[in-house]
């Protein structure tokens, strides 16, 4: 620990990349692996555009199945961390997480690179809203334009918001120190950001409960919960 936090003190730029692993000890489940989120779905089934056109209230009973779960979260001391190491350092908070529990924390450089659970978006007019509900009454929800209203995420298959994935992409580039956090790094493009942070000549940290994809390249495998080892660095 004493050596990790040399280095945030030494780095003149510091990035992380959080993902459903951070938000596991507030209650959410993660994705992949035992318990995952895809609750008895493939996530090709449920969060793809074509699963969205083919039965967007089977989509729309998951997303407001996790927003239930969701609302009732709080952030952990892993995300209260982050938010710490913010307030001292030059730091950008790289997340795939739509959970909204970064922000609930604290944390303001954040980039959230698949979207936001809170947003609904008009799959048509492309008009955006912001529905904090913990549940939608009258699903599927339709836009004032009457065309169906899509969770505000990224699904595969899709894009990632323009502006958002350049500042990521920027803060990886630009980063002495990267911390890969709480993800499997299966999922692309997010996963890239560690090799061009690493070819970029930062020093990769990864915090995780298992090995990932990415293990065998970074510089430091911190293996434990994050709600744990992110408040040692940060204390
Ligand atoms: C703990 C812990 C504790 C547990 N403490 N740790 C290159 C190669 C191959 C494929 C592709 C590629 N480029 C693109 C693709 C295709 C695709 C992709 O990546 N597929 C792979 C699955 C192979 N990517 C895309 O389609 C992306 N778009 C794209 O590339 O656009 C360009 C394009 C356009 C048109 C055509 C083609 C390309 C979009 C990806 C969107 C991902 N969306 C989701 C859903 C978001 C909305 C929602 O939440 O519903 O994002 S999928 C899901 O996975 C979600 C997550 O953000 C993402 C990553 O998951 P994450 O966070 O890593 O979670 P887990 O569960 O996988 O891992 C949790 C980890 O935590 C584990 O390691 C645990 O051990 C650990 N853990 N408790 C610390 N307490
Ligand atoms: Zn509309």
């Amino acid at each position: 620990m004493d050596e990790i936090r040399r280095y945030l003190d030494a780095a003149r730029s510091i990035a992380a990349l959080t993902g459903a692993g951070i938000s596991a000890e507030s209650g959410i489940p993660t994705f992949r692996g035992l318990g995952g989120l895809w609750h008895q779905h493939r996530p090709e089934d449920l969060a793809t555009p074509q699963a969205f056109a083919r039965d967007p209230l089977l989509v729309w009973q998951w997303y407001d199945w996790r927003r239930n779960l969701i609302a009732r979260a709080r952030p952990n001391p892993g995300h209260f961390a982050l938010a710490e190491i913010e307030r001292r350092y030059p730091f950008t908070l790289i997340t795939q997480n739509v959970d909204g529990l970064h922000d609930l924390a604290g944390s303001r450089h954040l980039l959230k690179v698949h979207g936001d659970i809170w947003t609904l978006r008009c799959s048509s007019c492309g008009r955006e809203r912001h529905d904090p509900r913990p549940n939608i009454p009258d699903l599927p929800p339709r836009c004032t334009c009457g065309a169906l209203e899509r969770p505000g995420v990224v699904w595969f298959g899709e894009s990632l918001p323009a502006d958002t994935w350049r500042r990521a992409e920027q803060a990886a580039r630009h980063a002495d120190l990267f911390l890969v956090i709480g993800t499997s790094a299966a999922v692309y493009p997010a996963a890239g950001l560690v090799d061009l942070a690493k070819s970029a000549g930062a020093r990769v940290i990864e915090i995780n409960i298992e090995k990932t994809a990415i293990s065998p390249i970074v510089d430091i495998s911190l293996r434990g919960p994050a709600a744990q080892i992110l408040p040692e660095i940060a204390a």
